[in-house]
């Protein structure tokens, strides 16, 4: 594991990948995603992290007990149109 895994915002691939097996990150996205739109819109975000820290993801946890969602969404939000698409996380993902 890489030492910027340490670093909250830099960690969201783990929310992605190490999950348990009952633990669907598509499931989830699509649970926050309330407006059907397919982007987490800010509070879509928070609610897709705490979904994320339900399931298990102890990364996802730690950005809920910091309330560190701002910082996390910064990072995954690529086109800085301050939401997220399920292609930046994927790219987010992949680039980490
Ligand atoms: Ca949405
Ligand atoms: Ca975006």
């Amino acid at each position: 594991m890489r030492g910027s895994i340490l670093i909250l915002g830099l960690a969201l691939p783990l929310m992605l990948a190490a999950t348990t097996a009952n633990a669907d990150p598509v499931r989830d996205f699509k649970a926050a995603d309330t407006d059907g739109n397919g982007i987490l819109e800010a509070s879509e975000f928070r609610r897709f992290v705490d979904l994320r820290a339900e399931d298990g993801s102890a990364v996802a946890k730690k950005v809920r007990t910091f309330r560190a969602y701002g910082i996390a969404l910064s990072r995954v939000d690529y086109d800085g149109d301050g939401r997220v698409s399920g292609a930046e996380l994927i790219r987010y993902d992949r680039n980490s």
